[in-house]
């Protein structure tokens, strides 16, 4: 009997890739909710060099970083809904569009603080996007061709989270007429049952990005 548990937090992105890499291969799996204002020992035990969630466990052998824990879970359980291709290739532009991802996430965050380098991490945001929008996707529906892959669930930040923070920052950057194929994978992304049924709640999403916000504001 396999015992999988997820450390995790309601409102991370990169706990929910690997919720949804998780539902994607029918993983059953226990979720133990981080309080990351009060982490818990065990988290601090499983991943004592980021104190970071997520961490999963598998029958009691810790794994982070989620993008590491996707791969792994793609070795454990290879057959039941793969995440990679299985052409070579095909791998690493799902491996380079990931590592793009990782990428993202620091500017996303610099852009919404509103600090000194907004501006900056702006026009750097939205050339990401460009090459997102122009060599990301070609006529494929996700970036791992007719389903959801590897890379769709890295990028799946773009999808829920990044609209919460235009919301609170009043500023809309994916759009139809300048983004297209984005803002088309943003939907279809969305629509996909597994992603559809494990977001966190938006509401919700807003109060938190709307007090890290002010909290921004108030340390500049
Ligand atoms: N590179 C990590 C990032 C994980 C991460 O940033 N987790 C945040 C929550 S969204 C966290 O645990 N923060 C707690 C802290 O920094 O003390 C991953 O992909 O898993």
């Amino acid at each position: 009997m396999e015992e999988v548990k997820l450390f995790g937090t309601w409102r991370s992105p990169f706990s929910f890739r690997v919720i949804w890499a998780l539902k994607l291969k029918g993983i059953k799996y226990e979720h133990v909710e981080e309080d990351l204002t009060n982490k818990s020992d065990l988290l601090l035990h499983y991943n004592p060099v980021y104190k970071k969630i997520p961490v999963l466990v598998h029958n009691g052998k810790p794994i982070s970083e989620s993008m590491v824990i996707l791969e792994y879970m793609e070795e454990m359980w290879p057959d039941k809904y793969p995440l990679l291709p299985k052409d070579p290739y095909e791998r690493s532009v799902a491996r380079f569009w990931a590592k793009f991802a990782e990428n993202l996430g620091p500017i996303i965050w610099t852009f919404f603080r509103n600090t000194g380098e907004h501006e900056k991490a702006k026009k750097e945001l939205l050339e990401m996007m460009r090459s997102i929008e122009e060599h990301g996707l070609g006529e494929n529906k996700f970036f791992g061709g007719d389903n959801i892959g590897f890379a769709d669930l890295a990028l799946g930040r773009l999808a829920h989270w990044l609209e919460a923070m235009e919301e609170i920052a009043g500023v809309k950057l994916v759009e139809a007429h300048t983004f297209p194929c984005l803002h088309a994978w943003i939907k279809r992304f969305k629509e996909v049952p597994v992603i559809k049924d494990n977001l966190p709640n938006f509401d919700e999403l807003l109060v938190y990005y709307k007090h890290r916000k002010e909290m921004a504001i108030a340390s500049q």
